[in-house]
């Protein structure tokens, strides 16, 4: 969590921030969605990665040098007054893992976004979030030439755990994407709060 909530000198509440990440696979989504409901500029800080690539063709026969761009969003959004929530979408290639774990330090939970038509590629981020026990909602993000499957279709092909949240979406909609990020802060809410009872009893 980027911020506690605590009580200032003159009584009030302060504001509370919290930090939410948002991955899945390449195209699916995440950009999108950060720029949807994001009331500041989304800001996409960019990083130039570049390896020596392979030999091309025989024509030359040089090696030729490949660059990547790694962009991650950042965005805000207030859900109502006093709570605002700093979004996260993370990179989607999975050679930049070390990233997430820098990233999803102090993290409430995250937004898998899925794409029906493949699924797969959101394997990795659950795992991720599995693993590490943190929150998370899975966000089918309806394209118009998918097919559409219910909640439970894509929960029981992910394999996710009973009570893990999937959520039908548009990314492109403000409305839709503020759904999904309640959705996950109630969820995630519920989890801390159990599990927090769990260590003192
Ligand atoms: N039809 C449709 N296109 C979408 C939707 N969400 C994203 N796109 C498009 O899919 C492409 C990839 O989205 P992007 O947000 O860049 O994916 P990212 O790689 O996860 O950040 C873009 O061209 C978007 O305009 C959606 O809900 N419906
Ligand atoms: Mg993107």
């Amino acid at each position: 969590m980027v911020s506690e909530h605590s009580d200032t000198p003159n009584g009030e509440t302060a504001p509370l921030a919290l930090k939410i990440l948002v991955a899945g696979g390449f195209g699916v989504g995440k950009t999108t969605l950060v720029g949807a409901v994001s009331e500041i500029r989304p800001l996409r800080t960019e990083e130039l990665l570049s390896e020596v690539g392979q030999s091309v063709d025989d024509t030359g026969g040089v090696d030729q040098k490949v660059t990547t761009t790694v962009a991650m969003d950042f965005g805000r959004i207030t859900i109502r007054s006093g709570l605002s929530l700093y979004l996260f979408g993370t990179p989607g290639q999975d050679r930049f893992w070390f990233l997430w774990d820098e990233l999803s330090q102090g993290a409430l939970g995250a937004v898998v976004l899925a794409d029906t038509r493949r699924l797969g590629d959101c394997f990795p981020a659950v795992d991720y979030f599995e693993h590490r026990r943190i929150p998370f909602v899975v966000a089918v993000n309806c394209f118009a030439d998918a097919r559409t499957y219910g909640a439970h279709e894509v929960s029981r092909a992910l394999d996710l755990d009973q009570g893990t949240p999937v959520v039908l979406c548009d990314a492109r909609d403000r409305d839709s994407g503020k759904e999904v990020l309640i959705r996950l802060v109630e969820y995630a809410g519920r989890m801390h709060t159990a599990r927090l009872l769990d260590s003192v009893g």
